[in-house]
């Protein structure tokens, strides 16, 4: 029997995410029962359609799969209706875009460069090119959003849907202002809540249910998931969500990671859970302090969040966000480049750097872990180009980040 490559990659992929500290705020650690159930022999079924109603044989238990993946589901967000079969977070807004929507009809979304998402209607994403896409901002004294500028664009261009979330902003979303405004214009409001999914499961922070028509999400950011999505909303739209899924956009299920997505929504349920999310958000602001105190700018001045966007332009004037990435990846610490605002590098360079704390915060990080990083990115971006400290530091991290090695 031969052994593909693949095994081994999978080893020195791991081996990289033990040695490493990871600061992206997109990603996590799935427990060991949600690996398993990923991992097994659902993914053999092909099971299109939903519970009751297939169309094919042999699905009895992969019925009883769905339906509690669907009332665990409904019973940590307090949702009416969840669709737990979107592949993804963007299928799950194509879905929805797709059960509400026509080709040209009108969106108003978070621009991307301002931290929104590409399918919130960027012009090379299907929403910006199957939708008239209109874009709104943040208020360039607060970096926080603006609501009266978005009223001004709701009114102006009457959409059919206004979508609110975000990937890389740090403050809480004014949903009941959002529905007030979509009433007015008489839009839908879908509210793309992937990034902080744990954080409402844990009701820490504002959940939009009680305002939105529809809410969609990933399962394995803040939620620690396995990689997925899911639509929920309220009941008069959840035939034409489901059929949009199938026949809609999707075929059969992925019964495998439907499994695995009801051991997280289980799983956010766990008093623990609560305690874990709640140490994410003092980790993430005690990381934009700890910055701030060094000199950098914050955007918006600090995070409610777990993640936050540092503006490096404000310490320095020859270090984008790129040259930061790869210098911190030097050293085994991973972050992303992103956008800030009033950027004038490209996405591919940028100003900012965005840190997130779900991940480490899973491997056991507190604020004292969080204060000795933060001074060590910067140390690491002083002397950028110390070849020895470099090394020196790659050398340290490798051993304090196996400290703290990932639960699974
Ligand atoms: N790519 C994800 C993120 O990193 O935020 C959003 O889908």
């Amino acid at each position: 029997m031969t052994t593909s490559p693949i095994f081994s990659m999978i080893a020195r992929e791991q081996q990289r995410q033990t040695e490493c500290i990871n600061l992206i705020a997109s990603e996590n650690y799935a427990s060991k029962n949600i690996l398993s159930a990923a991992g097994s022999i659902l993914t053999n079924k092909y099971a299109e359609g939903y519970p009751g109603r297939r169309y094919y044989g042999g699905c009895s238990i992969i019925d009883e799969v769905e339906s509690y993946a669907i009332e665990q589901g409904k019973k940590l967000f307090g949702c009416e209706h969840m669709n737990v079969q979107p592949h993804s977070g963007s299928s799950a807004n194509f879905a929805a875009y797709f059960s509400l929507l026509k080709p040209g009809d009108t969106i108003l979304g978070m621009q991307l460069s301002a931290g929104g998402h590409l399918t919130h209607g960027y012009p090379l994403n299907f929403s910006g090119t199957m939708f008239k896409a209109i874009s709104y901002g943040v208020n360039p004294d607060t970096e926080c959003l603006d609501y009266d500028e978005i009223e001004k664009l709701a009114q102006e261009h009457q959409p059919k849907m206004i979508i609110a979330g975000a990937s890389a902003y740090a403050r809480l979303i004014d949903y009941e202002k959002l529905a007030a405004i979509a009433q007015q214009t008489k839009s839908i409001l879908l509210v793309d809540m992937a990034h902080i999914a744990g954080l409402i499961a844990a009701k820490l922070i504002p959940s939009p249910f009680e305002y939105a028509d529809i809410v969609t999400s990933t399962t394995h950011k803040t939620l620690r998931g396995p990689r997925g999505g899911v639509i929920c909303s309220k009941n008069p739209h959840a035939k034409s969500i489901d059929r949009a899924i199938i026949p809609g956009t999707q075929g059969g299920p992925l019964m495998h990671i439907i499994a695995a997505k009801a051991i997280a929504f289980e799983e956010a349920q766990s008093p623990s859970f609560i305690t874990y999310q709640q140490q994410v958000i003092k980790n993430a602001q005690a990381m934009a302090h700890a910055f701030k105190d060094m000199g950098y700018k914050i955007v918006s001045g600090g995070t409610d969040t777990h993640l936050f966007l540092v503006d490096l332009r404000s310490k320095f004037n020859d270090v984008t966000g790129k040259l930061a990435e790869e210098v911190l990846g030097q050293c085994n610490i991973i972050i992303n480049r992103n956008t800030v605002p009033g950027d004038t590098q490209s996405p591919m360079i940028t100003s900012g750097m965005r840190i997130g704390t779900p991940a480490m915060t899973t491997r056991g990080f507190k604020e004292k872990e969080i204060q000795e990083l933060t001074s060590l990115i910067n140390d690491i971006i002083v002397h950028r180009t110390d070849q020895t400290y470099l090394q020196k530091t790659q050398k340290h991290i490798i051993q304090w980040a196996s400290q703290f090695p990932i639960p699974c």
